[in-house]
C-alpha cells in the first residue's frame, strides 16, 4: 500500500511547519488540546493515564521537528554513521528523560500544576519499556542517550517485543513472574514506519545458479518469509536539538503466508500459522547469563541482524547508488554481546547473493565494518547454536559460515603449520556428537575491533577465553570501560542533588562529567557537608517511602542503607550478603558488642524463570527477612527487605538514597557492573571485591573512600583445586554460627530441609564461587563501613568524595573513546528549522 507518489508533488508547506511553542503556555494548549479532544476527557476522568498520554504526545510533537531535522542532517552531511546492534534496549520511562532534554521539566509541572495537575503524580502513570534484562540492556540505552548528547550520527537497531520483562510478584517468599504486557494502552512515543518494512527469509534450502555472465552462485529458494516492520523511537540529546533514533523491528506474516504449502489444505491452520511469524517478536527471552538453545532466540537474532542490513543497505542504494566500493569506510555495526553476531555472515550473504558482489570484496567490506562487545568471561554464558539448527532455519548462513570458517582454518594452518590443536580450538564449528557454531568466534573473525567493558575484563579476555585469538590478532583488541548517562542517573533522578551541583559547580558538568571534580574541595566545608547531608536524608526518606509501600517494612532513615539490587545469579553472591545478615541478627540475638550504625538491608533483582538456585536466594532472603523484621529486639538495630519487581524506574529512587553500595561479585566474575556506578554517582559508597569497574571506581575515589574486601581475581583461580569450605568454617567462629542456624531450619522452620542446596553449595570444595572463602574478610569489612558510618561528618566526606570522583563513569565519555578508537564519527548539527 506505501507506492511512492507519481504525479503529485507535495508542497513545502506540507513540511515545514513553524517551531511549537516551547514554554508553560504552549504545552498547557497542547496538552489540552489531546486530553480534551483527541482523547475527550474531561475532569471527571480519574486516571491518571490520559494526562500522561495528552503530555507524552505534546511533547512528542516538539519532538517530531527536530528529529527531521536530524534525518536531514545526516542525510545532508553523506556522514559516516554507525549502527548499534542489540536484542536489548532497557529504556525505562521516556516523559521525564525527554523533559529534561529539552528542558521542558519546569515549564510542565507549571502549567499541569495551573491545571490543577501534578506532575509527580502523572509520571508514574508511564511503564517501563522493559526490553532488556539488565546491565546490557540498560548500556544500550545510555549509549543511545550520549550518542544523541554527542551530537553522533548513531542509530539503534532492536526488536519491539510485545512483552518486554516479566514482572516479578513475591509470593510466600517466591519469586512469581507475570507477563508485562506493556504497550497493552499504546506507546505513545514510538511512530510506524510500515513503509520500511523488510522481508526476511527462514527455512527453505540452497542451491547453485548461473547469473546473466555465465558465473556460478549460490542462492536460498523456498524461504519462508516473514514482515519486519519498523518502529522508530526518538532519542533526544541534551538539550542540542539533535534527536536520533531507536528502530525496533516487529515481525508481522506476509499475506502469502497464510495460503502457502506450508499448510496446504487447511485454511484455518493456514491462517493460524499467521502466529508462527508474529511470535518471533512476541517476548524477551529472561536469561541472562545461560545460553539457552531455542530456536525462536536464534529467530529473533536472524531477524534483528537481516532487518537492519536491509535497511542500512537499503538507505546506501537510496543515497549512493549500488557502487559498495565505500561502504566500509561510510558504515559501522556495532556488535552488543554474541546476541547479533549472525550480522557477519548476514552482510556477507545480501552484498553476494543479493548485490552480485564476489566473496572476497564482501569479506573486505564486512570484515572492516563490524565491531564486537564482549560483555561475560563465564563460559556457561556463551553463545553456541547446534549445526542441525541452522542447516534447518538458516541453510545459506550456515554455508556461508561453513566457507568463513575454511578460509579462517587455512589462515591459520599458514601460521602454525601442523598444529591440528590450534586449529580445533579456533574453528568456529565445535566438534561433537551434535556440533555447534561458536558465535563469539564468528563476531572475532568479522570484526575489526573486539572490546571488553571494564579494564580487569578486557584484560582476562586476552589472558584467558580470547587467548590464542589474541595472539593471532592483538591490534583488533580493546577496553572500553563502560558508564552510565548523567543525565538520567543524576541530573533526573536526583533533583535536589542537581541543584545543589548547579550551584556549587555551574551547570556544565551534566555534559562533562569531569567536572565534578570541582566538588572535591567542599567535602572539606562543614556547611557543604550539611546541605549533602539533607539531600542524602530526603532521598532516603523517599525511598523508605517507597519500601513501606511494596514490601510493608518501615526504613528508619537515620539507619545506614545498604543496597544491593542487580539480577539474582551465584557469582553477584546475594548469598554472601544474607549470610551477613543472619550473622548480623546472630550477634543481636547474642547481645554482642557494638555493631556499628543500625542498619537497614534492601536487596531486590529478578532470577531466570529456570534457574532454581537463584530462585531459592530469594526465597532465603525473604525467609531472613520476616525472621529479622518481626523480632522486636532486633528490628530496631536491623531491617531487611526484598523489594519487588526490580526495575529502571526503581533503581531512579534507590541510587539517591542509598548509603552503602553492594558490589561483591567474586572477583573475575562480573564483567564491569554499571550499577556500582549510578550509586557511586549518587554519593553512596562502594563494599566490593576487586572485580569489573569497581577496581576502577577504587582507584579514583582512592582506597580510603572505597571498602575493599575479599579475594583478587588470581587468588580466586590458584585457590580452585584446593578449596576447603568445610576447613574455613570450622576456623571461623562467625560463619561457624551463621551455618548452625541456617543448619538448624531456624528460617525454615515449617519448611523442613528447603534450604540444604544452599547449604551444600556452600560447603562444597566444588563451589566456583567461593561464598566461604570471602565471608570473613566481608564481615570485617562491614564492621568497619558500619563504625565509619556512625562518624557522620567522616561518612559525608567519602559520599562527597564518591560523586567528586565518578566522573569518569558517564557513558559520554565511554562514547567518546568508542568513537576515537572505533567508529570515527564526525558530529552532526541539526539542520535549521524550515531548511527543506
Ligand atoms: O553487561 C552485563 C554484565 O554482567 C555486567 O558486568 C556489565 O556491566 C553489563 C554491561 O556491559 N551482562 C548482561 O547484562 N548480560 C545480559 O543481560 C544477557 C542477556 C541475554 C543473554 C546473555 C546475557 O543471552
Amino acid at each position: 500500500p506505501f507506492k511512492d507518489l507519481s504525479e503529485s508533488s507535495p508542497n513545502a508547506s506540507l513540511f515545514t511547519l513553524a517551531p511549537l511553542p516551547m514554554d508553560a503556555d504552549g504545552i498547557a494548549q497542547g496538552f489540552q488540546h489531546y486530553y480534551a479532544h483527541t482523547f475527550g476527557r474531561d475532569r471527571d476522568c480519574r486516571s491518571s493515564y490520559y494526562p500522561y498520554k495528552a503530555l507524552a504526545i505534546t511533547l512528542r510533537d516538539r519532538l517530531m521537528e527536530r528529529w527531521k531535522r536530524t534525518r536531514h542532517a545526516h542525510d545532508q552531511a553523506n556522514c559516516r554513521r554507525t549502527y548499534y546492534l542489540s536484542l536489548e534496549f532497557l529504556m525505562g520511562r521516556s516523559l521525564s528523560n525527554a523533559l529534561l532534554n529539552l528542558d521542558l521539566t519546569d515549564a510542565t509541572r507549571q502549567s499541569l500544576y495551573q491545571m490543577g495537575l501534578l506532575y509527580e503524580e502523572i509520571e508514574q502513570a508511564e511503564m517501563d519499556a522493559g526490553l532488556g534484562n539488565g546491565g546490557l540492556g540498560r548500556l544500550a540505552a545510555c549509549f543511545l542517550d550520549s550518542c544523541a548528547t554527542l551530537q553522533l550520527p548513531v542509530k539503534g537497531y532492536g526488536l519491539r517485543y510485545e512483552y518486554g520483562m516479566f514482572r516479578q510478584l513475591i509470593e510466600d517468599g517466591r519469586q512469581v513472574e507475570e507477563p508485562d504486557h506493556w504497550m497493552r494502552d499504546g506507546n505513545p512515543w514510538e511512530l510506524e514506519r510500515p513503509e520500511y518494512t523488510q522481508r526476511i527469509p527462514f527455512f527453505g534450502r540452497t542451491e547453485e545458479y548461473k547469473d546473466h555472465n555465465g558465473r556460478s552462485c549460490r542462492r536460498w529458494v523456498d524461504t519462508h518469509d516473514v514482515l519486519a516492520v519498523p518502529y522508530d523511537i526518538p532519542i533526544p540529546g541534551y538539550r542540542n536539538d539533535t534527536i536520533n533514533t531507536l528502530r525496533l523491528w516487529s515481525a508481522a506474516a506476509t499475506d502469502e503466508f497464510d495460503l502457502g504449502e506450508f499448510n496446504a489444505g487447511s485454511y484455518p491452520e493456514s491462517v493460524a500459522a499467521k502466529n508462527d511469524a508474529e511470535h518471533i517478536t512476541m517476548v524477551l527471552y529472561p536469561n541472562d547469563a545461560n545460553e539457552c538453545g531455542k530456536e525462536l532466540r536464534l529467530r529473533q537474532q536472524f531477524f534483528l541482524a537481516s532487518a537492519s542490513i536491509k535497511d542500512v543497505i537499503r538507505e546506501w542504494v537510496r543515497l549512493q547508488g549500488r557502487d559498495f566500493s565505500t561502504f566500509a569506510d561510510k558504515n559501522c555495526f556495532q556488535l552488543n554481546d554474541t546476541h547479533p553476531a549472525v550480522s557477519v555472515a548476514e552482510l556477507m550473504r545480501q552484498l553476494m547473493d543479493d548485490h552480485g558482489l564476489e566473496w572476497e570484496a564482501a569479506w573486505e567490506i564486512t570484515s572492516r565494518t563490524m565491531a564486537y562487545t564482549n560483555h561475560t568471561l563465564l563460559p556457561e554464558a556463551l553463545e553456541r547454536w547446534p549445526v542441525r539448527l541452522f542447516q534447518q532455519l538458516l541453510p545459506r548462513i550456515l554455508e556461508i559460515i561453513y566457507e568463513i570458517n575454511a578460509r579462517f582454518l587455512s589462515l591459520v594452518a599458514a601460521r602454525w603449520p601442523g598444529d591440528i590443536d590450534r586449529q580445533r580450538r579456533l574453528s568456529l564449528i565445535e566438534e561433537g556428537d551434535d556440533p555447534q557454531v561458536r558465535m563469539a568466534f564468528l563476531a572475532i573473525v568479522g570484526s575489526f575491533s573486539v572490546n571488553g567493558v571494564a579494564a580487569l575484563h578486557s584484560d582476562l579476555l586476552k589472558k584467558g577465553l580470547f587467548r590464542d585469538w589474541y595472539e593471532l590478532w592483538p591490534e583488533k583488541f580493546n577496553n572500553k570501560t563502560n558508564g552510565v548517562t548523567p543525565r538520567r542517573w543524576l541530573a533526573m533522578c536526583n533533583e535536589p542533588l542537581r541543584d545543589l551541583l548547579d550551584e556549587t559547580i555551574g551547570t556544565g558538568w551534566v555534559c562533562d562529567l569531569s567536572q565534578l571534580s570541582r566538588l572535591a574541595p567542599h567535602a572539606d566545608d562543614a556547611a557543604f557537608r550539611a546541605r549533602w547531608d539533607d539531600i542524602k536524608q530526603a532521598n532516603k526518606a523517599r525511598l523508605s517511602r517507597l519500601v513501606a509501600s511494596t514490601c510493608g517494612i518501615e526504613f528508619p532513615p537515620e539507619f545506614m542503607f545498604d543496597v544491593q539490587v542487580k539480577r539474582i545469579h551465584e557469582y553477584k553472591r546475594q548469598l554472601l550478603n544474607i549470610l551477613h545478615v543472619i550473622h548480623l541478627y546472630n550477634r543481636i540475638k547474642h547481645g554482642d558488642g557494638d555493631l556499628g550504625a543500625p542498619r537497614c538491608v534492601l536487596i531486590g533483582g529478578k532470577a531466570a524463570p529456570g534457574y532454581e538456585m537463584a530462585k531459592l536466594i530469594i526465597k532465603l532472603i525473604n525467609n531472613v527477612a520476616k525472621v529479622v523484621n518481626a523480632d522486636r529486639s532486633v528490628s530496631e538495630r536491623l531491617r531487611v527487605a526484598f523489594i519487588p519487581d526490580y526495575r529502571v524506574s526503581v533503581m531512579e529512587i534507590l541510587a539517591p538514597g542509598t548509603d552503602l553500595s553492594e558490589q561483591i561479585s567474586t572477583a573475575g566474575k562480573e564483567a564491569s557492573g554499571t550499577g556500582n556506578m549510578k550509586f557511586m554517582m549518587n554519593g553512596a559508597v562502594t563494599i566490593g571485591t576487586l572485580d569489573g569497574a569497581n577496581i576502577e571506581i577504587r582507584e579514583r575515589v582512592g582506597e580510603d573512600n572505597f571498602f575493599l574486601f575479599g579475594l583478587t581475581a588470581e587468588e580466586v583461580e590458584r585457590t580452585r583445586g584446593n578449596y576447603d569450605p568445610n576447613g574455613i568454617i570450622a576456623h571461623e567462629p562467625a560463619l561457624q554460627e551463621v551455618m548452625g542456624l541456617l543448619e538448624s531450619g531456624h528460617f525454615n522452620q515449617f519448611e523442613k530441609g528447603i534450604f540444604d542446596p544452599i547449604i551444600n553449595g556452600i560447603r562444597s570444595p566444588h563451589d566456583p564461587w567461593l561464598t566461604a572463602a570471602d565471608f570473613d574478610s566481608y564481615r570485617r569489612t562491614q564492621l568497619l563501613a558500619a563504625e565509619t558510618y556512625k562518624d557522620r561528618e567522616r561518612w559525608l566526606r567519602m559520599s562527597i568524595l564518591n560523586t567528586a570522583h565518578s566522573g569518569f563513569f558517564s557513558s559520554d565519555r565511554t562514547i567518546a573513546e568508542y568513537n576515537r578508537d572505533i567508529w570515527k564519527l564526525d558530529t552532526v548539527e541539526p539542520s535549521p528549522f524550515g531548511s527543506w
